[in-house]
């Protein structure tokens, strides 16, 4: 019997039980593109939803404050053990609940409240934690924000300003640099940016939560050994439950195991943490190097397919497992906010973004975000991109018309009966 059989949450609770068999059903049914979500496998599934919820756990493998933990140790040390071969690390802590407490971590453990730290700004893809106003990390650290180069008509724009990276940290002395973005589509090597952060005498953190399974399958570059720390969470390219982890070498393991606990966390997660030991098997297979040339490839032909369709792609293409839209110059009009309503109610399920120096705010904005994680595990192809960027370009030509919104939505579901994520789960 499953450990995670929706049958038992329905014989207790029948309310709750059609709230998941109904996401359940919205998962399979319609196209999932959000750049940072992926279908995980059923083993990650029922290890999410076994009985190591219930072991509290304080503290770290054979130190821990509570007794009974051998065989938690067990999992947690195999976590880590695999993590650290799946990306050639010294050191991981498989703790944090997120990646945002990954990174408020990192930030404990190498600098102090008041510090400069050099970041990617939010609006030019970047990410909250790395120092927005509106987080927490903007309010204790001084961060200091560099961004993406002008657009340019040959389209070799829109890139990582390395030129002012460098100015900006000869300028500030920052005491950590920060590499790593969420709306961001093409390759980030980490070397110039380990020679900036060696210029200036700073550490530097490298938060790869997006290419996260894009470096695991070896088609994106490995930041660990050439970043002090890398950061990311499991959940997205990598494909493994919600959560975050933090690679290091042992000169720092101490201080980054302190920062996530006592500092910020309690009890870790250990069937999370079970659910990601999972997750980096998963991830050490052959079969996922696949995956990850395919998550590209399938990114590449929909940004092919869609600039063909008459939209500027923000930096005009992409590396990896996203596409961002420019919608502006498509349909001057149109919204960031309505693509992605009427987008939504057409059964195509993405998410509204700033583009760099988005003349609208970040409720509203010019721009739309894709992603191939999702429906790549679900073994669409190339053929299927061309046909979600056709779908797509007739909802957002009609954009708000039920009519038209009613069409896609049936088309997106015969597509979908292809592709089920979950071949062998009941509902
Ligand atoms: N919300 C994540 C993303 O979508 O990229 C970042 O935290």
């Amino acid at each position: 019997m499953s450990f995670w059989s929706i049958d038992q949450v329905a014989a207790v609770d029948g309310e709750l039980a059609a709230i998941i068999k109904n996401e359940m059903m919205r998962q399979r049914t319609t196209l999932q593109l959000i750049a940072s979500e992926n279908f995980t496998s059923p083993a990650v599934l029922a290890a999410t939803a076994s009985v190591l919820t219930n072991k509290y756990a304080e503290g770290y493998p054979s130190k821990r404050y509570y007794g009974g933990n051998a065989i938690i140790d067990e999992a947690e040390d195999l976590a880590k053990r695999r993590v650290c071969q799946l990306f050639g690390a010294e050191h991981a802590n498989v703790q944090p609940h997120s990646g945002a407490s990954a990174n408020l971590a990192v930030y404990m453990a190498l600098v102090n409240p008041g510090d400069t730290i050099l970041a990617m700004s939010l609006d030019q893809g970047g990410h909250l934690t790395h120092g927005s106003p509106v987080s927490i990390t903007g309010k204790i650290y001084k961060f200091v924000h560099y961004g993406v180069s002008p657009y340019s008509s040959d389209g070799s724009g829109e890139r990582i300003d390395l030129d002012q990276l460098r100015d900006l940290a000869k300028r500030e002395n920052p005491k950590l640099i920060v590499a790593g973005t969420t709306a961001y589509t093409r390759i980030i090597d980490p070397m110039p940016f380990r020679e900036i952060a060696d210029e200036v005498g700073a550490k530097l953190l490298f938060d790869v939560a997006h290419p996260a399974g894009l470096i695991a399958g070896g088609v994106h570059p490995n930041p660990v050994g050439v970043a002090d720390v890398v950061t990311f969470t499991t959940h997205k390219t990598l494909r493994g439950p919600r959560g975050g982890t933090i690679l290091t070498g042992e000169g720092l393991a101490k201080a980054i195991d302190s920062a996530v606990f006592p500092g910020l966390q309690g009890g870790p997660l250990e069937h999370v943490i079970a659910a990601k030991a999972v997750a980096f098997f998963e991830a050490m297979q052959p079969g996922f190097k696949v995956y990850a040339q395919k998550a590209v490839e399938n990114a590449k032909a929909l940004a092919a397919s869609l600039a063909d369709q008459g939209f500027r792609l923000v930096s005009n293409g992409t590396d990896n497992h996203q596409v961002l839209i420019d919608l502006r110059t498509f349909d001057q009009d149109l919204t960031g906010k309505a693509a992605q309503d009427s987008l939504d109610r057409a059964g195509i399920t993405c998410n509204r973004n700033q583009i760099p120096n988005d003349p609208r705010p970040p409720f509203i904005t010019s721009g739309l975000r894709l992603g191939t994680p999702a429906e790549t595990t679900a073994g669409m192809g190339t053929a299927e991109m061309g046909l979600i960027a056709s779908l797509i370009t007739k909802v957002l030509r009609h954009c708000g018309d039920e009519t038209i919104e009613k069409e896609v939505l049936y088309e997106v579901r015969e597509l979908c009966k292809n592709f089920d994520p979950y071949p062998t789960v009941s509902a």
